[in-house]
């Protein structure tokens, strides 16, 4: 096992991979911009270094100041956590050319993922279900190819870059007399935000569900998957509600598709955790795009399948087989995640300050995953998430009722949250039924 490890991320993350460390053995080093010295994690990593200012290209994107880090501290492996540098293939790869281990998949699988038509063309090869498309980069100087292929396609069709993702890059296609202009643009677009103007056609579906499958895989021929996950609930692409195991889903399709996720993981080498994402219509999946990395969401799987994510992600990149076959992974209960935002109620902007006093809710079936104490100052230069609050239930109407007492006791005096928009919408309705799509709550928030 590593005998030290490096943490290169911040907040509630790295808080949470250093737990897992200390419980493995395994000694820490945390690295910090020069606001976040104060981070909870930082003052209980066995040591801190300060690798810059507080932009994030000068700290936690500064590939030669992490490495550096971990020469000086004598660190063997780097946990890069969610965001920054966790899906990028050059860091990646200068970690492993300096000696070091990156916990994550090798470089080029990034790399494969990173790039969604390559991501799809192999998912489609090792029987992933995919979304009827263009199968590969659209010719955009041919245009009666392209009009080809949306007429084989079928309006609404919607047209994304290969190196977006996450909702950056894409439009949606209504007509075949628009198609041209919107390949040209996402093209213009693409160009300019990523260097790089390869797009892809895609049926546009109208009203799907985003589920996403988590999985592990040792990249020694193992590979397992534990659930799925409902993350439907999102305001401009960032999530707000997430859940495992997805209501609603028949049991033929769900573990077909998983099948599919493990049989995909074990051709493509895959070592470490990775997620699936889907858009899910009509009783069926449609593979969207791979994530890399561990994800903010990564709890609820744990609480429904009893595995330490985290624990099995160090413990497969440091060269251990897994530790669960597909058979001791049991879905059981279910469990929902809240992410908490420091931000402003009717706005949505960002809204840092310092917290005067916080009391974390609690109790059988309550987890917090927070970097916040009372005193502590949230600095306004990274992401608003200051933490989850994550329930557990033997039921999804236990698991939903736990989470609005749990909002209901947390205090968070200081700055503004989104914690209201949480308690209401544990009481919506049609969230309560179950299933709601990508579209729920924006309409429900414009309303
Ligand atoms: C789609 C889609 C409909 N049809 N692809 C947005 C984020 C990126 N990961 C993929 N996205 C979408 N791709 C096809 N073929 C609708 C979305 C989408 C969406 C997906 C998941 C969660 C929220 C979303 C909000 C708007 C659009």
């Amino acid at each position: 096992m590593f005998e030290k490890v490096l943490i290169a991320n911040r907040g509630e993350i790295a808080l949470r991979i250093l737990r897992a460390c200390k419980e493995m053995g395994i000694k820490t080093v945390a690295v910090h911009s020069k606001v976040d010295r104060d981070l909870k994690h930082v003052r209980l990593a066995d040591e801190s270094v300060c690798i810059g200012p507080n932009p994030s290209n000068q700290s936690y994107l500064n590939i030669p100041a992490i490495i550096s880090a971990m020469e000086v501290t004598d660190a063997v492996a780097v946990h890069p956590g969610y965001g920054f540098l966790a899906e990028n293939a050059d860091f990646a790869e200068q970690v492993q050319k300096s000696g070091f281990v990156f916990i994550g998949p090798d470089a080029d699988v990034i790399r494969l993922m990173g790039d969604k038509v390559s991501a799809i063309a192999a998912m489609k090869r090792a029987g992933v279900p995919t979304v009827p498309g263009s199968d590969g980069p659209l010719p955009a100087q041919d245009r009666e190819k392209c009009l080809e292929i949306g007429r084989r396609v079928g309006y609404p069709v919607i047209i994304k870059a290969a190196a977006g993702g996450g909702g950056r890059g894409m439009r949606v296609v209504h007509t075949e007399a628009s198609l041209m202009n919107s390949i040209l643009t996402t093209q213009g677009e693409a160009k300019a935000a990523f260097g790089d103007d390869t797009v892809y056609m895609e049926k546009f579906l109208q009203n799907p569900r985003h589920v996403e499958i988590q999985v592990m895989s040792d990249g020694q021929g193992n590979a397992i998957h534990l659930g799925d996950r409902d993350c439907s609930l999102q305001r401009r692409h960032q999530k707000v509600i997430e859940e495992a195991p997805a209501p609603g889903i028949p049991d033929d399709v769900r573990q077909s598709t998983a099948q599919a996720c493990i049989n995909a993981c074990i051709k493509i080498g895959y070592r470490g955790a990775g997620t699936f994402e889907f858009l899910y219509e009509d009783g069926n999946f449609y593979f969207i795009e791979m994530n890399t990395r561990i994800q903010v969401e990564h709890p609820v799987s744990e609480m429904v399948t009893g595995v330490d994510l985290i624990r099995e992600q160090i413990r497969v990149c440091a060269g251990q087989k897994l530790s669960y076959k597909q058979e001791d992974i049991v879905i059981r209960g279910h469990s929902f995640e809240c992410r908490i935002n420091a931000e402003d109620p009717k706005t949505f902007m960002p809204c840092p300050g310092t917290i005067k006093n916080f009391h974390p809710p609690g109790g059988f079936g309550v987890r917090v995953d927070s970097h916040l104490y009372s005193g502590y100052t949230v600095p306004p230069n990274y992401d608003s998430m200051v933490g989850k609050i994550i329930t557990y239930g033997e039921t999804r109407e236990e698991a939903l009722n736990r989470m609005r007492h749990a909002l209901d006791e947390t205090v968070i005096d200081g700055i503004r949250t989104n914690i209201a928009l949480h308690q209401s919408l544990v009481r919506d309705t049609e969230f309560i039924k179950g299933g709601v799509n990508i579209h729920y709550l924006e309409k429900k928030l414009s309303s």
